[in-house]
């Protein structure tokens, strides 16, 4: 059986009429970015990669947190694909408080890119898996020179999501809406190959995977739920369950993609002006899209990821996403503690 890159991949789609000449083009833009990051990842100690950025005073993001090498490296390397890449008209980062046009010397094309370049950078250090994680929106008509606000768009009106993987082979996922499709990274051909067509997420679990170390911080229904999984087979739920925290998002999610499982990132009280910890638009928005397609389910514990209208880019919501019957049964939870309170 003959591999299928994937050049060959979308080339078959654009053929179906599943994405525009323009969108391959793109998508190809940000697969050849990741394989260059795949490349400086791969170096580790032997490459001046790790650590903290900006010398040893460090230098903190718009986010407050610290930033990494590879955080600054990986998002150097995805503009500079992008702005002579012709496709795009804006793009927007975890590790730019605003968002770039492209260039007025550079062709510009009708797509809004935003992405977190490097995911999990507390994982650097200590050679755990990290991942690249981005989401393609249409530049609203008649825009010219797209600012923050044109980004503001629902998970819903996404027009492509997906992830690299760096882990122990590279991997590449992604969705533009006709099911979720994994490619592995052929480091002798240079090539990502088709190796996982049509994941699907099994719709029941036995796997759940959150950071304990929160719990005393969560709200009441969300520590029931919990409570419940541990209770395994002899509380309510009447069976036992694993548990796995990679503490890289990119990393669990393609766990669930493989194998089911849901995955939690509640509100907490660490922080109440912080509505959890993940970010909407370049973490939640395409991880909920690439589940959705894969028949996973993807909320907030109370409301749909994919329908909530953003207010600003780098907003942060809680995640419950996975296999559809688990995220539903949390959601259930949450609803019921919601309407007994009210
Ligand atoms: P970093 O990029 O700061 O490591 O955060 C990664 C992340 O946003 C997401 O990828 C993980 O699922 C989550 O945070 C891990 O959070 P904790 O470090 O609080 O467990």
């Amino acid at each position: 059986m003959p591999s299928i890159s994937l050049t060959r991949h979308l080339i078959e789609e654009q053929r179906l009429g599943h994405v525009t000449p323009d969108l391959r083009l793109l998508l190809e833009v940000v697969a050849r970015a990741c394989k260059r990051i795949s490349v400086a990842v791969g170096k580790g100690a032997l490459g001046d990669v790790l650590g903290e950025a900006g010398g040893a005073d460090g230098s903190i993001n718009i986010q407050g947190e610290a930033q990494k090498k590879l955080d600054v490296i990986s998002n150097e390397i995805l503009l500079e694909a992008n702005a002579w890449g012709g496709h795009l008209a804006a793009c927007a980062s975890e590790e730019m408080e605003h968002s770039q046009q492209i260039p007025d010397a550079f062709p510009r094309g009708n797509y809004l890119l935003v992405f977190d370049p490097l995911d999990g950078s507390s994982n650097i250090d200590i050679n755990a898996s990290v991942g690249t994680i981005f989401s393609v929106l249409r530049c609203p008509e008649g825009v010219s020179a797209a600012e923050d606000h044109d980004f503001l768009q629902a998970g819903s009106t996404q027009v492509a999501a997906g992830y690299c993987l760096y882990g122990p082979s590279t991997m590449l996922v992604l969705t533009i809406g006709h099911g979720t499709h994994g490619f592995t990274l052929d480091r002798e051909q240079g090539s990502f190959v088709l190796t996982g067509p049509h994941m699907r997420i099994p719709e029941q679990t036995r796997e759940f995977a959150i950071n304990m170390s929160n719990q005393r911080h969560w709200e009441a229904p969300t520590q029931a739920y919990v409570a419940d999984l541990l209770a395994g087979k002899d509380g309510p739920r009447g069976q036992d369950f694993n548990m796995r925290w990679v503490a890289a998002m990119v990393g669990d999610v393609h766990r669930i993609l493989t194998r089911g499982g849901i995955f939690i990132y509640p509100w907490d009280r660490k922080d109440p002006a912080k509505p959890g910890k993940l970010r909407l638009m370049y973490e939640a928005n395409p991880m909920a899209m690439l589940v959705e397609q894969a028949g996973g389910a993807a909320s907030t514990g109370r409301e749909r990821i994919l329908d909530i209208p953003p207010t600003s880019l780098h907003q942060r919501v809680p995640v419950f996403l996975g296999s559809k019957e688990e995220v539903e049964t949390a959601t259930r939870y949450h609803r019921q503690h919601d309407t007994a309170a009210a």
